[in-house]
Parts: structure tokens; C-alpha cells; sequence
């Protein structure tokens, strides 16, 4: 009796203990884990739990040695994911250095090579733990997540299983799917709708651009010959002295208020008129768009699990998972048994794996 008791309240201690660690662990708690997105077939919460336990933690460990001199380099990695999934999805494509791929394109210009030396680093640490195991697909995934929130943002789980593309777009292709930043509502709504985002992923997602830099060509349309009405003209006139020129190599802050943080200010500069893209500003130029421009300016924790939401979702456009693609050795290369073709990648995938592999299964 006396020793069942003292189990009972060693139990009792034990919850309460490791419940306050919890607290202590994720002071934070966003969108309930219940709340998150289902995995799409073949992605899972904690994928690699069993086949490298420690993928997650060396993701995260690298990732802090990496913003912890200078965090400003978190938003070079939010934008490499971003650009990869929207691109043939999120498969590791746009990191493929190749004169005939992703990488010359226009956007591209203004990718960051810390970024891509950053997920090349965290890959060769994890084939040295784990060799052909963790994707460059998952590796971005968990790096730009990881960026989100050492800079400030929501923590979250994040589903994997990605697997790496056995081909890449060429430039053509890239400037067909990536939003331009002089989009108008209706232009980015076609292309976020074509990648399975709504309306509110759109606000949502957009507020990525609460951390890093853009260059002058990127919004010197909106100021010349004239200068856009929806900019702050205080704003504006500061832009005109920093950007004589739209081929200046000079980049701003795309928030002004807390440049280096990932919050919900930049909806406020949204709301005041200070922020650079016609992308960004017409998020007010609809009733829909507009109200949840307000609610996110309002309230930094209702973004943060919108946000949550929605970067899941970005996350899971069009992978590859079960047998198809591959696990590239190197994130740069595409292992050399793999071709750039679409018809000798079809040619790798068993009839069997053409239906989608149930999530149970996995
Ligand atoms: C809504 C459509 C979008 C457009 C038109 C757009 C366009 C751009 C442009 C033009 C730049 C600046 C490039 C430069 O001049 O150097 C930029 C930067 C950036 N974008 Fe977006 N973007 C969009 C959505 C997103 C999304 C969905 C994310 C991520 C979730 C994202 C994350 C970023 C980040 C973090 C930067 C700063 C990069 C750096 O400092 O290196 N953007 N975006
Ligand atoms: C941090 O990185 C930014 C670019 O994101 C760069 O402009 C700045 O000089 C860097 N700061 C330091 C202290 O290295
Ligand atoms: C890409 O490859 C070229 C040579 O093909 C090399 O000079 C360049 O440094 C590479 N870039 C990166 C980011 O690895
Ligand atoms: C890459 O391969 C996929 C099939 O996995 C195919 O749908 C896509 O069109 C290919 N892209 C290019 C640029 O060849
Ligand atoms: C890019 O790929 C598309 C489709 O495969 C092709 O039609 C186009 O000519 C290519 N463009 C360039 C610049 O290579
Ligand atoms: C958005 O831009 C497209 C292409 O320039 C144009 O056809 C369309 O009318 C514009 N929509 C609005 C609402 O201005
Ligand atoms: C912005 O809204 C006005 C009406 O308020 C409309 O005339 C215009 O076409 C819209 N522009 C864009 C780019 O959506
Ligand atoms: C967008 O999709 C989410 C689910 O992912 C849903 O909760 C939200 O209501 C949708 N928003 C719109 C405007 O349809
Ligand atoms: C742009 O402005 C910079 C700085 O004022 C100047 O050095 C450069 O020549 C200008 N370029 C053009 C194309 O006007
Ligand atoms: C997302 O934002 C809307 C406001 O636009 C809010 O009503 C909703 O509760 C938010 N969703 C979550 C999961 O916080
Ligand atoms: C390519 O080779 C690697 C090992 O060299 C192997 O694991 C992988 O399954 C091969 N991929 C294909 C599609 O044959
Ligand atoms: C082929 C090419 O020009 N790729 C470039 C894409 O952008 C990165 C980052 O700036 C460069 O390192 C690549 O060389």
C-alpha cells in the first residue's frame, strides 16, 4: 500500500515536473497541435524520429551557430524555401548550381550564397550521421523553420519526408511561377491559388517580408516617374534619396520598424504605407485582404499561428515523397545517377508508387 501510494504521488510529481518543463521548453504555445495541417501522403510529423534521431536538433544547432552572429541572415533562408516550393514545388530544386537552372534567374540574382552554404553545411554534417537519409528538401524545410524562429518568430512542428528532385526549371520556368513584386491582388492570387493557397495564405505568407532586404530595382517603380499615392510620402522621399537609380546596388530594410524581427510589424508599416512592393500594398486593395491585414497588425499571436498555418501548407506544395525523387548526396548536384529529364525520372518509379502511398503506411 504504502509503496503503491508513494508511486501514485511520485507519478503525481513526475506530471507536474515534466508539465512545468513543457512550459519552460515552449514558453510560447502557438496553434495547437491539433490545429496543424494533415500531412499530404508520404510527409509526416517527425519523419526522421527513427531513422535519424538527431536530424531535427543538428538543424537546429547549425542554424544557431549560424544567426548567432548575425540573425539578419535568417531571412536569406526563408526566401531560398519559398522560392524552391513554388518552383516545380518544394523539392530541393532551386538548389541545384547549374548555369541551366534555377539559379540564373532574375530572382535568383538576389538569393543569398550564405544561405545556400548554410544547407550545404547542415547536409554534409547529417550524410556524415546519417548517409543517404535526410533530404535537401527536408534540410531547407527544417532551416527555413528553424530561421522563423531563432529570428523571433512562431516555433512549430513541421512535417517531412521531402524527397530531392531528379530534375530542375531553367529560368523560363522560374519567372512563370514566382510572383513578381509588381504583381497587382488579382496576379498574385492566380499564383498562389495555382500552388493551392488561398487568400488568407497570402496575407499571411506576405508577411514574411517583417525580416530582410530588397534592392532598389525590386520597387522603383513605385516611385518613378511617379511616385505610388499608397507610400507614406515621408517614406517615399526617403526611398528616393536611397535609391537614385533602380541599377544601384543599395537594399533597405523591408521593416522598417523591427528590421531583424520576425513579428507582425510589418503589417503595421502595410497599414502606414511603408512598405516597398506593389505586392505588398495591394493586400489593402481589396475588403478581404484589408481585414486581415488589420487583424494581423493588431495582434502579433493571432499572425503567428495564421502564420503557422499557412507555412505548413506552403511547405507541402507538390513534394515528392515515398519512391520518387531521391536523397541528393550533395545539395548542390544532382547525384549522378539521376537525370535532368522528366522521362527517365518516370522511367524510375514502379507502376505501384504512381498511387499516393497512404500516411499510415509511412
Ligand atoms: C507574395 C508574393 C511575393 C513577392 C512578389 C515577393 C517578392 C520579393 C522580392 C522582390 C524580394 C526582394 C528581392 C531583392 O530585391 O533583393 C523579396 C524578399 C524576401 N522575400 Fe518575398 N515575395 C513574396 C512572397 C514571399 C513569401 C511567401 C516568403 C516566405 C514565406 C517571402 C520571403 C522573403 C524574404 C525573407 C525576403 C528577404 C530576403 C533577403 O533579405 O535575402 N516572400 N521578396
Ligand atoms: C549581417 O548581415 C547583413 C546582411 O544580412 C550585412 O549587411 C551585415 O553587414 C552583417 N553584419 C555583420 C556584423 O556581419
Ligand atoms: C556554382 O558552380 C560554379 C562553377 O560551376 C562555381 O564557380 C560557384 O562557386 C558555384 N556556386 C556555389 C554557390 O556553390
Ligand atoms: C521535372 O520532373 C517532374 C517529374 O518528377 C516533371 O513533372 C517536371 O516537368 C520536370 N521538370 C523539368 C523542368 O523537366
Ligand atoms: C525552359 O524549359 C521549357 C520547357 O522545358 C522550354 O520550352 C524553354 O525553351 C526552356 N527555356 C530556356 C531558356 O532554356
Ligand atoms: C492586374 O494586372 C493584370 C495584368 O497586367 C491586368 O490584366 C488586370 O486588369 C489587373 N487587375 C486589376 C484589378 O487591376
Ligand atoms: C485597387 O482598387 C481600386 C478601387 O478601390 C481599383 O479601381 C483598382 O483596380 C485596384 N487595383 C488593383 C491593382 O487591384
Ligand atoms: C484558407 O485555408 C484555411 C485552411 O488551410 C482556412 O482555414 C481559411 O478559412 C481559408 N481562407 C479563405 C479565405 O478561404
Ligand atoms: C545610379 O546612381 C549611382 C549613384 O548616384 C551612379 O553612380 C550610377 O552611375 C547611376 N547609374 C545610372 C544608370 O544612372
Ligand atoms: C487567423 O486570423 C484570423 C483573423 O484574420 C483569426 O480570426 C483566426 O483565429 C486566426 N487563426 C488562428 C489559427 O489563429
Ligand atoms: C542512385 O544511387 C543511390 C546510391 O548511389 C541509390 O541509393 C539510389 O537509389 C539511386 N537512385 C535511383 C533513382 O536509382
Ligand atoms: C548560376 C548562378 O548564377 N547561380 C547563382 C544564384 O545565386 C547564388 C547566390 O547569390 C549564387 O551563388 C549562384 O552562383
Amino acid at each position: 500500500m504504502k509503496i503503491q501510494s508513494c508511486v501514485q504521488l511520485c507519478q503525481l510529481v513526475l506530471l507536474f515536473v515534466s508539465s512545468s518543463m513543457l512550459l519552460l521548453v515552449i514558453p510560447m504555445a502557438n496553434a495547437d497541435s491539433d490545429d496543424l495541417p494533415t500531412p499530404v501522403a508520404g510527409l509526416s510529423y517527425g519523419f526522421y524520429e527513427k531513422s535519424c534521431h538527431k536530424a531535427e536538433n543538428t538543424v537546429k544547432h547549425i542554424m544557431k551557430d549560424f544567426l548567432e552572429s548575425n540573425v539578419s541572415q535568417a531571412a536569406g533562408v526563408i526566401r531560398l524555401f519559398f522560392h524552391d516550393c513554388f518552383v516545380q514545388g518544394c523539392d530541393g530544386s532551386v538548389l541545384i548550381n547549374d548555369t541551366q537552372g534555377e539559379q540564373p534567374s532574375i530572382p535568383n540574382q538576389t538569393l543569398r550564397a550564405s544561405a545556400l552554404d548554410v544547407i550545404e553545411q547542415i547536409k554534409a554534417k547529417l550524410e556524415s550521421m546519417c548517409p543517404n537519409t535526410v533530404s535537401c528538401a527536408d534540410v531547407l524545410a527544417l532551416a527555413a523553420r528553424e530561421a522563423i524562429r531563432q529570428a523571433g518568430g512562431p516555433r512549430f512542428e513541421i512535417p517531412t519526408g521531402r524527397r530531392d528532385s531528379l530534375n530542375f526549371s531553367n529560368s523560363t520556368i522560374v519567372l512563370q511561377n514566382l510572383p513578381a513584386p509588381f504583381f497587382n491582388l488579382s496576379q498574385l492570387l492566380s499564383s498562389f491559388n495555382s500552388k493551392g493557397l488561398n487568400t488568407t495564405d497570402l496575407v499571411t505568407l506576405s508577411g514574411a517580408h517583417t525580416v530582410g532586404l530588397a534592392h532598389c530595382s525590386s520597387f522603383s517603380n513605385r516611385l518613378r516617374p511617379t511616385v505610388d499615392p499608397r507610400f507614406n510620402k515621408k517614406f517615399a522621399n526617403s526611398l528616393i534619396q536611397s535609391c537614385p537609380n533602380s541599377s544601384i546596388n543599395v537594399a533597405t530594410g523591408m521593416d522598417i520598424l523591427t528590421p531583424n524581427k520576425f513579428d507582425n510589424k510589418y503589417f503595421r508599416d502595410l497599414v502606414n504605407g511603408m512598405v516597398l512592393f506593389d505586392s505588398d500594398a495591394s493586400l489593402l486593395n481589396d475588403s478581404q485582404t484589408q481585414a486581415i491585414v488589420q487583424d494581423f497588425a493588431d495582434d502579433n499571436n493571432v499572425f503567428r499561428s495564421n502564420f503557422t498555418i499557412s507555412f505548413i501548407k506552403m511547405s507541402m506544395i507538390q513534394v515528392l515523397t515515398g519512391n520518387k525523387g531521391n536523397i541528393r548526396k550533395v545539395c548542390s548536384v544532382l547525384n549522378s545517377n539521376s537525370s535532368s529529364t522528366a522521362t527517365t525520372i518516370d522511367s524510375y518509379i514502379p507502376a505501384e508508387f504512381d498511387a499516393p502511398l497512404s500516411y499510415a503506411s509511412i
